[in-house]
């Protein structure tokens, strides 16, 4: 009788460790040239190779100073409370045009880093003269670590990227819950999420009370 118990509790707590262990995790590929606001002298330009032919950036040469003004930002829709990653995809030149500020509310403050040259939100893009992706950290003055950010609801956050150094290059973004992605797991926007970028259809989608994960992350993909 005891075992018939027991057996009874095993068989009714394994799904539910099935539903647990399966949850998704959230990604959203977005184009950073779609950002809602676009602040000079950070702007939009054509590169053939660039995801959709076009990045962000303040106009400038590599080697030299200048920057410090111009932002984007993009409104963001998470679908869960969560701790999240971003991935840039990035050309850095060189040591002159290797930095963006990066700050993400409400997880972090509405604060100006182009005004208060906090180090927690500098980010230190790995160099090189073709697109890659590179982690958006926090260049420290005691070291670059990986960053994340902890939403405790889901809804609208905003991404701020402002420029540090001009020429630093962004093309696209993508947003993770996947902590432990490697560049493997990363993708550029497709057309379906260029649409969804423009169009907010994750919008729609989160404001109906029946929506599950997976319709999301269908609209997503
Ligand atoms: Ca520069
Ligand atoms: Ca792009």
């Amino acid at each position: 009788m005891k075992y018939g118990i027991l057996l009874t509790l095993i068989i009714l707590t394994l799904p539910l460790c099935g539903i647990v262990g399966l949850r998704a995790e959230v990604e959203i590929a977005l184009e950073a040239e779609l950002a809602d606001e676009i602040v000079e002298p950070m702007i939009i330009a054509d590169d053939k190779n660039a995801s959709d032919g076009k990045f962000i950036w303040m106009e400038g040469a590599a080697a030299t100073g200048g920057g410090g003004k111009g932002y984007a930002e993009l409104i963001i829709n998470i679908p869960q409370p969560d701790t999240y990653a971003l991935w840039g995809h990035v050309i850095a030149w060189d040591g002159n045009s290797d930095s963006f500020w990066v700050t993400w509310q409400p997880a972090d403050p509405d604060e100006d880093a182009q005004v208060t040259q906090n180090t927690e939100f500098r980010w230190g893009v790995a160099q090189g003269a073709a697109w890659h992706w590179d982690r958006i950290n926090h260049w420290l003055d005691g070291g670059t670590f990986e960053r994340e950010w902890k939403f405790k609801e889901a809804g609208e956050t905003v991404l701020r990227i402002g420029v540090r150094e001009d020429a630093t290059m962004l093309d696209a973004i993508f947003v993770t819950t996947n902590l432990k992605a490697t560049e493997a797991d990363l993708r550029l926007p497709t057309d379906k999420d260029r649409k969804i970028q423009i169009e907010g259809l994750a919008v729609d989608a989160k404001g109906k009370a029946a929506t599950t994960w997976g319709s999301l992350k269908r609209a997503y993909q």
